[in-house]
């Protein structure tokens, strides 16, 4: 059976593009794969939170990837920082990774000017973490967003770099492509992202939603409500492609072009929408959220697994690249 891994940040709260382009794959992966997801702590330390906030956001986003399906009985969920191992790979890595490689990643320039007070080396050198994430795990599948598939290239090619300097060792990971790649903010102009403040959060209460639908933008050519609009430059009907029925879709296509329907009425129709998937996750993490030592148990059974994994890669390596193993 092939591995699969992904991981998410805890950087904030999980958002629907979040959970259409990550945690609605991961429900299917772990039926076809032996699957490895991971909340990645080290990750989020190039945004420097505070400890005590990254310590609730591990929690959260922990508890909302079981929420949205993920099974600890069919995959092993866990955080990164209690498995030291990635970090020790990632040193290995780091010294195979040319400089100019590293230079071209785009996501760099993106995540550098949105914090241009604080461009740490790590958020450079993250792409060599999120390799060491993927081949720890020997993983042959990876599903990724729009905005990872340059990093997946780049571990690919790590990969092909450290079989060829110490003999083979790692399968080439594979692109898994989701269906929701990149689902856009709010705001209609970038992607929907924890940290750009333009989403609509998977936890959120309908009242919120709602009110955040009410201000966002449709099709800017229609005015008023008598004006016809076009469907397919709104960045509402783009959400309702994931959360409605084909039948009400093109209820609402005729409606918009024919301007039968506003903008509201077509905003209230998403929202009812949307807490019909919303609504059961919200009630199974709030479950979760008055059960703290059962998702302890389960973060816990998830690292021991995920350790064992990583060591048996590890004791490879070690041999491999001529170091020592660490002695207990
Ligand atoms: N808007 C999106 N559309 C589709 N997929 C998305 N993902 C994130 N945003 C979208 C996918 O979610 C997974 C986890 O992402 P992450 O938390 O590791 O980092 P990110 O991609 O940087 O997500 P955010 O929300 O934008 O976080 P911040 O603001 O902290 O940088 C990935 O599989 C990603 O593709």
């Amino acid at each position: 059976m092939f591995r699969t891994m992904s991981g998410i940040q805890p950087t904030g709260n999980l958002h629907i593009g979040n959970y259409l382009g990550a945690l609605v794959n991961w429900v299917e992966l772990q039926k076809q794969y032996e699957a490895f997801f991971c909340v990645v702590d080290l990750h989020a330390l190039t945004q420097r939170p505070a400890p005590e906030t990254l310590r609730a956001a591990v929690r959260e986003v922990a508890l909302g990837i079981l929420a949205s399906g993920v099974d600890p009985e069919q995959a092993t969920l866990f955080v990164q920082s209690e498995v030291p191992q990635h970090a020790e790979l990632t040193w290995i890595m780091t010294c195979l990774t040319p400089l100019g490689d590293l230079n071209r990643m785009t996501q760099f320039k993106d995540k550098s000017s949105a914090q241009p007070e604080n461009i740490n080396a790590g958020l450079f050198t993250y792409p060599i973490l999120q390799t060491a994430d993927i081949v720890l795990y020997r993983a042959e599948r990876v599903p990724v967003g729009e905005d990872q598939e340059q990093h997946l290239e780049l571990a690919r090619e790590t990969v092909r770099r450290f079989n060829h300097v110490y003999g083979e060792t790692f399968p080439e990971p594979q692109v898994v492509r989701s269906k929701a790649p990149r689902v856009m903010g709010l705001d209609g102009e970038s992607k929907m992202s924890k940290s750009r403040n333009n989403e609509i959060g998977l936890f959120e209460p309908a009242d919120v939603t709602m009110q955040k639908l009410r201000g966002a933008k449709t099709d800017p050519a229609r005015l008023r409500k008598t004006d016809p609009g076009n469907p397919q430059v709104c960045n509402i009907f783009s959400y309702h492609g994931f959360f409605t029925s084909e039948a009400q879709r093109a209820e609402i296509d005729a409606g918009c072009r024919s301007a039968q329907l506003g903008c509201v009425d077509c905003k209230k129709m998403l929202a009812a929408n949307l807490e019909a998937v919303k609504g059961p996750i919200r009630e199974r993490a709030e479950d979760l959220r008055q059960h703290p030592a059962r998702l302890d148990e389960i973060l816990a059974a998830g690292a021991a697994k995920a350790r064992a994994a990583a060591e048996e890669t590890m004791v490879m390596v070690r041999e491999r690249v001529g170091l020592r193993a660490p002695r207990s």
